[in-house]
């Protein structure tokens, strides 16, 4: 017990005292939008959120071709899926994976001119971080989850 402490301990320091603080920030890498099977259904939006010098709190997803974005959660309760609307999510420093099967970005009012092999540019904004656009792949309906 006392042995491991001692280990852990000069870790902790060296830590410490590594350059200088880094800002708070979040970068957004692996975007994948899904386009619906009817014009009239919702999208989904994939990627992976990683922060860095405390990372920042995710506010909204937004796109000048799509109406609306919500963030969204499918949870298994009770042998029952469900999707769960998220007002906001804390990425922390380390990784934050947004994926089939669970976090997941929903599309309302996709332009229908939109075609898989496209790239949609989605803005995301955070609290106690700087916004960030990045170009996500479009692809077909189904391509890159099963729970939609
Ligand atoms: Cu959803």
């Amino acid at each position: 017990m006392f042995g491991r402490l001692f280990a852990a301990a000069p870790l902790l320091i060296l830590a410490a005292c590594q350059g200088t603080p880094q800002q708070p920030s979040v970068t957004v890498t692996d975007a994948v939008v899904t386009v619906p099977a009817v014009p009239s259904a919702p999208g989904a939006g994939y990627f992976i959120l990683r922060g860095v010098g405390g990372g920042g709190t995710l506010q909204t997803v937004s796109s000048p071709r799509v109406e609306r974005i919500e963030l969204h959660e499918t949870r298994n309760e009770g042998g029952m899926t469900r999707m769960v609307a998220l007002e906001q999510v804390a990425v922390a420093d380390g990784e934050v994976r947004f994926e089939p099967g669970g976090k997941h970005a929903m599309l309302f009012g996709v332009d229908p001119a939109l075609k898989v092999g496209d790239r949609l540019s989605l803005t995301f904004t955070f609290e106690g971080a700087r916004a960030v656009t990045v170009e996500a792949d479009v692809r077909g309906p189904g391509q890159a989850h099963a729970n939609h």
